[in-house]
Formats: C-alpha cells, sequence, structure tokens
C-alpha cells in the first residue's frame, strides 16, 4: 500500500468547492427512479441517462470531484464508443465503484440487515483498478425502530466490521475506501435519537476500522448528519442540525481522516444543501466537509430529463444548478436567495 498516494485521492475527493456524484445506484433502484418520471429502465436508458450528467461540462470540470459507478456503468460506453469512464476522467473528476453487494437478513435479529459482498472481494478490485476506479464505496444499513430494540448491538457490530474488512482490502489494492455507516431516517424518531445512534455506530466502525490496521489517512467516511426522522413532528431547523452533526462528528471522527462526504438520505435538495452550507459556515474543523449525493443531485436532473433526447440540456442545467449550490456549500456560502434566482 502506498499510503501517500491514496491519501492525495482521498484530499482530491473533498477539495473545497467538490463534492462526489454518487451514481452508483443498483439495478432495482434505478428501476425505482425512472418509475418515478415513467422511464423504462433497460441497460440504454441508463446508460444515455448517466452519459447526460458525464457530458455536464460545468459541473463536471468545476463541482464535481469524484463519481461513484455501479458495477454495469463501469464496463459501459458512450453512445459514440467512448467508454463512460473515461467520460469522467476527461472531465478531471476521478472514478469510484460501488463494490457492495447489497443487503440481506442478518440471522437472529428480526428486522435488522447486513451489508454482503467481501467473498472474491480483492479480485474485483483488482479488475477495477485495472479499469481506472481510484475509490470505491460499502453501504452499511442501519434501521432506527421504535421500542423494538433497532438497531441491535449485533446490526452495528457485524456492519462495522464488514466495513472495516471490505476498507482494508481497498487500501491493499491501492483505492481508497468511502466508509458509510447510513442511519435510516424513516422513521419517526427526534435529532436525539438519531445523534445517539449515530455516535454508537462510527464508535463502533472507526473502533473495527483501528483493529483492522485501517489508515485513516487513506479513506473518507460517508455519514448520515443527525437529523430528525422523515415521519417525525419535531423537525430540527438547519442551524440545530449543523451544530449537532458537528459535535457528534468531533466526538467520533479522529482528525486524520482527510475528508467527510455526507449522503443525503432523502433529504429535501435544499434541506441537504442548507444542511452542509451551515456546518461549513460554522468553520474550523479538522476535515474538508463536503457531498457524496445520490438523491439529492440527481431528483432534479432526472425529472427535467424525463427520458426524452430533447430534454438533455435541460437535464444537464438542473444537474449543474444542483452541483453548483452544493459547491457553494462545502464552502459555507450557500444563500437561500441562489435558488430563487436560478428558478
Ligand atoms: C445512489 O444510491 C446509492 C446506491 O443505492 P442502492 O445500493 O440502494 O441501489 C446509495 O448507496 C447512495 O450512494 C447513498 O445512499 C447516498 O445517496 P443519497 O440519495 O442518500 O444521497
Amino acid at each position: 500500500m502506498n499510503l501517500a498516494d491514496l491519501n492525495k485521492v482521498a484530499l482530491a475527493m473533498v477539495t473545497p468547492g467538490k463534492g462526489i456524484l454518487a451514481a452508483d445506484e443498483s439495478s432495482g433502484t434505478i428501476k425505482k427512479r425512472f418509475d418515478a418520471i415513467r422511464v423504462e429502465s433497460t441497460e440504454q436508458s441508463r446508460r444515455d441517462y448517466r452519459e447526460m450528467l458525464f457530458r455536464s461540462t460545468e459541473a463536471m470540470s468545476q463541482y464535481i470531484s469524484g463519481v461513484i459507478l455501479y458495477d454495469e456503468t463501469i464496463w459501459q460506453d458512450a453512445a459514440d464508443g467512448t467508454p463512460l469512464i473515461k467520460l469522467i476522467e476527461q472531465s478531471g473528476a476521478i472514478p469510484g465503484i460501488k463494490v457492495d453487494e447489497g443487503t440481506q437478513a442478518l440471522p437472529g435479529c428480526p428486522g435488522e440487515l447486513v451489508t454482503v459482498g467481501l467473498d472474491r472481494l480483492a479480485e474485483r478490485l483488482k479488475k477495477y483498478y485495472e479499469r481506472g476506479a481510484r475509490f470505491a464505496k460499502w453501504r452499511a444499513v442501519i434501521d432506527i425502530g421504535q421500542g423494538t430494540g433497532i438497531p441491535s448491538m449485533t446490526a452495528i457490530h457485524v456492519n462495522a466490521h464488514a466495513l472495516a474488512r471490505y476498507a482494508a482490502l481497498c487500501q491493499a489494492a491501492q483505492i481508497v475506501p468511502i466508509v458509510e455507516p447510513e442511519v435510516l431516517m424513516d422513521g419517526d424518531h427526534d435529532i436525539d435519537r438519531c445523534y445517539e445512534v449515530t455516535e454508537r455506530v462510527l464508535n463502533e466502525t472507526f473502533q473495527e476500522l483501528r483493529l483492522q490496521r485501517v489508515a485513516l489517512e487513506g479513506m473518507i467516511l460517508k455519514p448520515n448528519m443527525a437529523i430528525a426522522g422523515k415521519k417525525s413532528a419535531k423537525q430540527a431547523s438547519a442551524q440545530e442540525v449543523a451544530e449537532k452533526t458537528i459535535r457528534l462528528l468531533k466526538a467520533c471522527v479522529p482528525a486524520a481522516v482527510p475528508g467527510i462526504a455526507f449522503l443525503s438520505g432523502g433529504q429535501s435538495d435544499a434541506d441537504a444543501t442548507a444542511h452542509l452550507s451551515a456546518m461549513n459556515r460554522i468553520g474550523n474543523l479538522p476535515w474538508n466537509l463536503t457531498f457524496s449525493y445520490g438523491r439529492a443531485l440527481q431528483a432534479a436532473p432526472q425529472k427535467a430529463w424525463s427520458g426524452k433526447a430533447e430534454n438533455v440540456a435541460a437535464g444537464q442545467r438542473a444537474f449543474t444548478h444542483r452541483a453548483r449550490m452544493n459547491s457553494l456549500a462545502s464552502k459555507g456560502e450557500w444563500k437561500a436567495d441562489l435558488e430563487q434566482k436560478a428558478a
């Protein structure tokens, strides 16, 4: 492992003013997104959609540091025969790859999940590196149940253990691991319950990373923010989300980690941007804080595109706008009126 090179890639992924496009929806997830815009999900429609994003010159060259790809996409060619991964490289962004293979029910823990995909991961990473991937992503999913003992310490532990196994294998293959332990915002819990569960999850994750000798300087953390559940009647203000998330991260994330790139987790586009900007306005942080959004970057372009070739320019404008707003947020410079001006 060359740690200096891993650290260089990790720092480039969290360059202030840039963030990560999570375009790694598995076939099942992209079908759900396409169903919402009434587009049939085929190999070609998925290719056309992602090609539209990767050919958004301003967004890709100025606001996007890296793109997380799904296995199908990393091997796909654009309509003119150029490999999609080359489009990303030509824009100056770094290609990355999702390597987890989704979740399975966790035996003994009804209602809980464990992320799988460690078998043969070393060989898969070698092929992805040869193809051009310089970072990878693995997502663990932790649910918050109401009065059900969920999440159990078992679910937290096995998911943290797998995240660390994945991260160690990535670094051995000279690939920067994005470590994503996602605490879902699906329930009706308040922000303090999310804080408490996320604190347990992050502490366990870093304990496992240390035990498995993962070099913290050569990884990126992709966490959820401290935020109330979607169904909670008690929603927190942007300032409260920012202050509690920063307090939580300072308590759990060692300063050796070069950067933190948040997931959006189902927040509205504007909330995800406002929260990131409010955190960066607090300032004086030991790590760079940016975005690694899927839905909060893509919902608008998906709607604008709606599967029609004549809407490609509109889709690219919508993507560029969200990427620019989040770029400003990564520097603490986003303001709500910038959204209205663009509307
Ligand atoms: C883009 O969605 C990613 C893949 O999801 P599936 O494996 O479920 O298809 C997902 O891991 C994503 O990278 C993160 O959850 C962040 O995306 P959001 O939409 O939460 O910002």
